[in-house]
């Protein structure tokens, strides 16, 4: 038995950063032999026909067979794990609504497709921005697909906000426990340090609460645009490997809370509907639930309040596009 990957902007760097990782066996386990389906738009098909090359000169003992194309029906026919990562970026002088369309002009048809052919139990991460809502769109025409099996990235904001608490505290990043990323990924997420652990004590007990609102949540937050003045080019291997790490976990469970962006079916007052980040649990045997019952504080309530205004607003401008029913 093997599993089928569909992997979309095969060509782009988070591709070039991925690919390898999963054909090495580190998405799924050792145990499990891999198919990957590479989607990407045609003047790219030549770029990932490279990458591919790369993947088979890696000799990799997991990888059965690479298929290259540019139609999103071949692309998921059978997907086990989606991972959805090619989109639009925003050009200059774009308003939202245009990257909105543009976006949904990708995912509505790649949400199509997967309803049409994926396999039952397929799992999709979105990655490519704006995550939160080209995962709604997906999933709102995937109508025969459980909700539950859309999902979007929020686990890089989470370990950079991980990364960054450790070394403000001088401990070690596995010190760190139950940091949770609610939200948007966008700069208006929150990073809850009310819920999250250190050395097995709150968090937010152990920092300044000034610099947690006025510089940790900014950096946390515009931390992609700082890696882009840096390197002159956005997050690629982080990114790849928070991909790697939210499936991996979702299909092989892990310690913890963690932050995934899922459907909201109205925890903590974020109105169902909306793909939101929340805390959750992922069972050794796969799967996740949403944790309830957490606290959340007026000034927790505050910050969430304001990026899930946000994912409404995008949800509305999408609604209005027709991209969603
Ligand atoms: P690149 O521009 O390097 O690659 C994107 C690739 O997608 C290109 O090869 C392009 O041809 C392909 N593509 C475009 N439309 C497609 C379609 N309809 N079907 C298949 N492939 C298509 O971008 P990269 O750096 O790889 O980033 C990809 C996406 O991830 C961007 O939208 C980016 O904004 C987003 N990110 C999301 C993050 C998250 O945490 N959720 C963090 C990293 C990243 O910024």
């Amino acid at each position: 038995m093997s599993k089928t990957i569909t992997l979309t902007g095969a060509a782009g760097a988070i591709g070039y950063a991925a690919l390898f990782r999963i054909a090495s066996g580190q998405l799924l386990g050792q145990n499990e032999k891999i198919k990957l389906k590479l989607l990407e738009i045609e003047p790219a098909l030549q770029a990932a026909e490279g990458t591919a090359m790369e993947l088979e000169d890696s000799a990799f003992p997991l990888l059965e067979s690479i298929d290259i194309t540019s139609d999103a029906n071949e692309a998921f026919d059978g997907c086990d794990v989606g991972m959805l990562i090619g989109a639009q970026p925003r050009k200059q002088g774009m308003e939202r609504a245009d990257l909105l369309e543009a976006n949904g002009a990708i995912f509505k048809p790649q949400g199509e497709a997967i309803n049409s052919h994926a396999d039952d139990d397929v799992r999709i991460l979105v990655v490519g921005n704006p995550a939160n809502t080209n995962a709604l769109i997906a999933m709102s025409n995937a109508p025969d697909v459980p909700h539950d099996r859309f999902t979007s990235m929020t686990r890089l904001d989470e370990n950079r906000a991980v990364s960054m608490l450790a070394r403000k505290l001088s401990v070690s990043v596995e010190d760190v426990e139950d940091l949770v990323v609610w939200g948007n990924h966008s700069p208006t997420m929150f990073p809850d340090l009310f819920n999250a652990k250190v050395n097995g004590e709150r968090a937010a007990d152990q920092v300044d609460l000034d610099w947690y609102e006025n510089e940790y949540m900014p950096r946390v937050g515009k931390r992609g645009a700082a890696v882009i003045e840096a390197r002159g080019a956005s997050s690629a291997a982080s990114a790849a490997n928070a991909a790697i790490d939210h499936v991996h976990d979702w299909a092989l469970g892990a310690e913890g809370l963690h932050s995934m962006a899922v459907r909201s079916e109205g925890q903590y007052g974020i109105e169902e509907g909306l793909i939101s980040s929340f805390p959750v649990r992922l069972h050794s045997g796969g799967g996740y639930e949403v944790v309830e019952g957490l606290e959340i504080n007026d000034f927790a309530r505050s910050k969430i309040d304001i990026t899930v205004n946000e994912l409404k607003e995008e949800r509305d401008a999408v609604k209005e596009l027709g991209l969603i029913g």
